[in-house]
């Protein structure tokens, strides 16, 4: 025993290799044995005197903080934003006003919003998208969602939304989703959530992965330049990956199968060198747009189509380092509304004043104090002068006698007089006019709650419309109460009378409810937006996505190699899933090992298949549940599914070799493996669903 000796309780210990290995208290004083606790001897009793068992314990026992009350499960990376096409003349924020080729560091935070930090990836949820920007200037935060629009209008109704979609109180479920009675009783009363349940019933909500999901900074902001001149905007991030959402069923199979599975996507992407990159876009408006538009701007539930304001784009985020430490970075990074910096500038948009005040206080309480700041995932990377000091675990107290202003140190008396404020350069706010009423009130002009709703449903295709339907009949199901559906069914007569007589009868109602009191204006018929919708902007490449090839006994070597080949020339990921980890020979002789064993390996965890074995092994999985569960899944979610003729067996075992369409194809012959791939590009064989 060399490099190991046992200690008196029987575990083996390497020996440390030099000085750095040497284990230390908190205090720094080597350790000789943490895995004993001091006793009066070897069978008596403990000793309260063991300060290193005490204190070790005594660690542990504060190693949580509260989780974040919404957004707590949620994934951060770190990465860099390159400015492209500066705007000058619209900003004067150094980050969107330099020159071209400005690179800011920046760390993004993907979450869900209603599960706690435990919760499953692919609950039908909004995601979180929020990025802070190391800005020169000071830290800007962009803490958006992936979906452009919210529930509700007012942030004072913010908790009663969050109450009623998390579990409910008296028995604390269900968990990470909306389907049940508390979340559609509060929305069923909250017309103005409308718009936002036609988004959350899209696809929207069970992202694929988050490297392909769009972002929203949701309200309007104000850009300002050198000269004080402010128009408003809007900010969106466009995955150059594309958009892409799994179906329903396949969400439910994922969140069992694995219940990491987006941030495993992520932390696997970027470890591979694949790294995810959004360009970030700008529409940019003006008061006179904003008086002409048939909504109001700062209307949090509304849209600007990017077909009336064309998106702009100034700049490409790119994500190329996991974190080193989730605890440290993830979880205690700080996002907050009211982190902007100058030539950025908030709008009276009464969710965003709201939210001003949430992050902040919500930091506070998180984090243990007003220090937060001073974590590193937090600190700005540019120089940081104040006055504010002191405060539970203060690390940067600022140095010298000033302390307070105006002083008036400095000059000959040898001590620093400390910062000042600077006009010049300084964070000015835009000179809005104000000088109103004090008032309680929602503005008339936040009141159609549906001509939003509909145009976003009538710019989906017969698919997704098909998958809307499809939801709202899933969660109205798991309503207990009928008064509820009712209601629900009402409002979406306001949207489309095909929807709500879909849902109806998908819930079973004899016959359709009134409409509830007409919206203060009347509905308009808005135009279709093709933006809107997932699949009229498929990206048609298979680029980053995943194969999974299950391959047996007598498998076609050649085919194999052909489909490794073909997915690498397309630049997606292939994993090889077999009966038994250690693998399978193939028809060249040789053991192929296997990622996963085809229990762990499900057809819904990849974004197409092929199935490659011989006839022998074919036929006997043919009655395996797993395998056959592995076809008929993929063939349900209208997945590609690429096979060798010697498969049949198992084809048939599953029940689909009489059911072949043009998405199922033929491996054998010469390039098929490469017309499989670009088949692939299409990312779903939708016309399956159809059929
Ligand atoms: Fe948040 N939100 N929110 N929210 N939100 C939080 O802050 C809040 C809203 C969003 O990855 C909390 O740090 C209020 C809209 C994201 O760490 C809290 C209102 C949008 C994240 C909070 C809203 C968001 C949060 C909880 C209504 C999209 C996660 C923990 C006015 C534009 C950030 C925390 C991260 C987190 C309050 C509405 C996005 C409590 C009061 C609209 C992405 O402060």
């Amino acid at each position: 025993m060399s490099d190991f000796e046992l200690d008196k309780g029987g575990a083996n210990h390497q020996k440390p290799e030099g000085k750095d290995d040497v284990m230390t208290t908190a205090q720094g004083a080597p350790v000789a044995d943490d895995q004993n606790w001091l006793k009066g001897g070897p069978r008596g009793p403990s000793l309260l005197e063991d300060h290193i068992a005490r204190e070790k314990i005594f660690h542990f026992d504060h190693e949580r903080i509260p989780e974040r009350v919404v957004h707590a499960r949620g994934y951060g990376v770190h990465g860099t934003f390159e400015l492209t096409n500066p705007i000058p003349e619209l900003t004067c924020a150094s980050i969107l006003a330099s020159e071209k080729g400005k690179k800011t560091p920046v760390f993004a935070r993907f979450s869900t919003v209603a599960g706690s930090k435990g919760s499953p990836d692919l609950a039908r949820d909004v995601r979180g998208f929020a990025v802070k920007f190391y800005t020169d200037e000071g830290n800007w935060d962009i803490v958006g969602n992936n979906i452009p629009v919210f529930f509700i209008q007012d942030a004072i109704k913010f908790p009663d939304l969050i109450h009623a979609a998390k579990p409910a109180p008296d028995r604390d479920f269900p968990q990470a989703q909306t389907a049940h009675d508390n979340f559609w009783d509060f929305v069923s009363l909250s017309p103005e959530s409308m718009n936002m349940i036609m988004w959350i019933m899209s696809d929207r909500t069970i992202p694929r992965s988050l490297r392909f999901m769009e972002g929203f900074g949701v309200h309007t902001f104000r850009l300002v330049n050198e000269k004080g001149e402010a128009k408003f905007v809007k900010f969106h991030w466009k995955p150059k990956q594309g958009v892409q959402s799994v179906v329903w069923n396949e969400a439910l199979k994922i969140n069992g199968m694995d219940p990491d599975f987006h941030r495993r996507d992520m932390w696997a992407a970027i470890d591979s060198g694949d790294f995810p990159q959004w360009d970030l876009g700008v529409q940019v408006f003006d008061e006179d747009y904003a008086e002409k538009f048939e909504f109001d701007v700062l209307d949090a539930t509304k849209i600007i189509p990017e077909e009336d304001v064309p998106v702009q784009i100034v700049g490409t985020m790119t994500l190329d380092a996991n974190v080193e430490n989730f605890f440290a970075e993830t979880e205690q990074v700080a996002f907050c509304t009211q982190n902007i910096v100058r030539g950025i500038d908030f709008t009276e948009d009464p969710l965003l004043q709201g939210r001003n005040f949430s992050y902040l206080d919500t930091q506070t309480k998180r984090l243990g104090g007003p220090n937060f700041t001073h974590i590193p995932i937090n600190a700005p990377k540019c120089p940081v002068r104040h006055f504010q000091q002191d405060g539970h675990m203060a690390m940067q107290n600022p140095k010298g006698r000033a302390n307070y202003e105006p002083n008036s140190w400095g000059g000959d008396t040898g001590v620093e007089r400390g910062p000042r404020g600077c006009p010049v350069n300084g964070f000015t706010s835009y000179a809005a006019p104000m000088g109103a009423t004090k008032i309680r009130e929602r503005s008339e002009t936040f009141a159609d709650h549906y001509s939003q709703a509909r145009q976003f449903y009538i710019s989906q295709t017969d698919i997704e419309q098909t998958h809307m339907a499809d939801a709202l009949v899933f969660e109205l199901s798991k309503v207990g109460r009928n008064d509820i559906r009712q209601r629900m069914v009402g409002h979406l007569l306001h949207i489309d009378k095909g929807l709500a007589q879909d849902v109806a009868d998908g819930i079973g109602l004899k016959e359709l409810p009134a409409k509830p009191p007409a919206a203060r204006k009347p509905i308009t018929d808005l135009p279709e937006s093709k933006a809107l919708s997932i699949l009229k902007n498929t990206p048609g490449h298979f680029r980053g996505r995943k194969i999974g090839i299950y391959i047996g006994e007598g498998g076609d070597a050649g085919v194999v190699s052909a489909l490794k080949a073909a997915a690498k020339d397309e630049g997606a990921t292939v994993e090889i899933i077999a009966p038994h980890v250690s693998g399978a020979k193939l028809s060249d002789g040789k053991v192929m090992e296997a990622d996963e064993k085809i229990d762990g390996g499900p057809s819904v965890v990849y974004d197409a298949v092929a199935i490659v074995m011989g006839e022998d092994a074919a036929k006997k999985l043919a009655r395996n549940k797993p395998s056959t569960d592995f076809v008929n899944d993929a063939f349900a979610h209208s997945k590609f599914i690429g096979y060798h003729p010697a498969v049949k067996p198992l084809l048939e075992g599953a029940g689909i070799a009489n059911r072949m369409d043009d998405g199922v194809m033929d491996l054998s012959g010469k390039d098929a493996a490469k017309n499989f791939l670009s088949a692939c590009g299409a990312l779903r064989y939708w016309k399956r669903e159809q059929g």
